[in-house]
């Protein structure tokens, strides 16, 4: 039979491993605690554990329980405390940031202050778990690439519901907690600004976005294609080519005339990951800051036709009397 090796998983047991000596053990001891689970071999390493729960890991999850508390409660809250109606309406129930009118002030708790202690605690709970991630790789002996490639998500975050706002000077514009009201957020945001589309930083983000799916399906779709001459044992053969690379390497080479190596590969898609994020963050900074109208910009710099012209003549409807800020 053709061995294919997509469902296929080889679940090998051994003893339990306790991983690497670390440099030190931390503030706190590593867990001690390890034990073999069928299911999640099928899809990973069988073994659970040993976990570490280090000062930072421990507040970080305070800090992202607290922040779930606040926004699960107000939910709960706008419902009337009914729980039958919260689990009924829960995709569209969500905790609002505080109205124009409040700036970048504290407002009271019901008119955005809970908002505003639920971003702290979700900020702080993602910070620590990025200071997390970078102490532990560190311990290692690895690289930060890892805490990094977070970073460059986090950015995005920040920008969003801190960086932009500031400079916008209130927090009315960040995002609210919610699933559909995030969405809603989104749409309006592009629609408020003249469609994102025009936005060339949305578009290099997109770019990103798909690259980083496509680069993905390559990847994974050649080592799967190798494994069965052991290509997933990546570092051995970056150290010393073997059939299954020079195989893999050879397909891309047929097909178009150029190949990635074992290492290389991984660099591109870090870079692709992390400039998704990274690039959208920049856009989304640069809207409302220094552009107010995407698709105005986008024709004033010879990338979009103008509107075909009419009696009387079509205006930025923001820049008339009136128009919302
Ligand atoms: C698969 C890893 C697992 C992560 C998961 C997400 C929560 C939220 C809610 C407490 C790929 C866990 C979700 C912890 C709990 C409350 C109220 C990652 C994987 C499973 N979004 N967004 C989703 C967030 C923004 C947009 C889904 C977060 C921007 C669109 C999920 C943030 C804009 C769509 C979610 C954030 C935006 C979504 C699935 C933060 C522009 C969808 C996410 C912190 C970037 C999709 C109903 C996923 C959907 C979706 C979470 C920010 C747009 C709820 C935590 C403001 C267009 N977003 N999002 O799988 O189905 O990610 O929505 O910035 O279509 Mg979003
Ligand atoms: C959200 C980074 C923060 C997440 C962190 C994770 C937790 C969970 C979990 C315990 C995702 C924290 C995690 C708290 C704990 C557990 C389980 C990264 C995030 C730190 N767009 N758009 C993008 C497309 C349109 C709009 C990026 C496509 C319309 C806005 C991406 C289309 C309008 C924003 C992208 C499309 C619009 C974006 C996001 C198509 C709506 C952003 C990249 C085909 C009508 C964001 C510059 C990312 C951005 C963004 C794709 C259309 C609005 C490339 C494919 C025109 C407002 N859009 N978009 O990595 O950066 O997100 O824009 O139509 O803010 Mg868009």
């Amino acid at each position: 039979m053709d061995y294919q090796n997509i469902f296929t998983r080889v679940q090998i047991r051994g003893p339990i491993y306790w991983g690497a000596e670390a440099k030190d053990q931390g503030s706190l001891k590593r867990g001690e605690t390890s034990f073999f689970n069928y299911w999640l071999g099928k899809i990973g390493d069988a073994q659970i554990g040993p976990i570490y729960l280090g000062v930072s890991g421990l507040l970080s999850l305070v800090c992202g329980l607290v922040a779930f508390e606040i926004i699960g409660l107000n939910m709960l809250a706008s419902v009337d405390w009914n729980l039958k109606e919260f689990v009924r309406q829960l995709f569209w129930l969500s905790l609002e940031p505080p109205a124009p009118k409040y700036g970048l002030s504290i407002p009271p708790l019901n008119e955005g202050g809970w908002w505003l202690m639920a971003g702290f605690f979700l900020t702080m709970s993602i910070l620590l778990w990025w200071v997390r991630m970078y102490r532990r790789a560190r311990q290692l002996g690895m690289g930060t690439h890892v805490a990094w490639a977070f970073a460059a998500a986090i950015w995005l975050y920040l920008v969003l519901g801190f960086f932009r706002p500031i400079l916008m000077g209130s927090w009315s514009e960040a995002v609210p907690f919610g699933i559909f009201s995030h969405l809603d957020w989104t749409a309006a945001f592009s629609i408020r600004y003249g469609n994102l589309f025009y936005n060339p930083f949305h578009a290099l983000s997109i770019v990103f976005l798909y690259g980083s799916a496509l680069l993905f399906a390559m990847h994974a779709a050649t080592i799967l294609a190798v494994s069965r001459y052991g290509g997933e044992r990546e570092i051995e053969q970056i150290v010393d080519r073997g059939t299954a690379t020079e195989r893999a390497a050879l397909f891309w080479r047929w097909t178009m005339g150029f190949n990635a190596t074992m290492e290389s590969i991984h660099r591109w898609a870090w870079w692709f990951a992390v400039l998704c994020p990274l690039t959208g963050g920049i856009g989304i900074l640069l809207t409302g800051t220094a552009v107010d109208n995407w698709y105005l910009w986008a024709v004033e710099h010879g990338v979009a036709p103008p509107y075909p012209p009419t009696e009387p003549a079509v205006l930025d409807p923001l820049k008339s009397v009136g128009g919302a800020r």
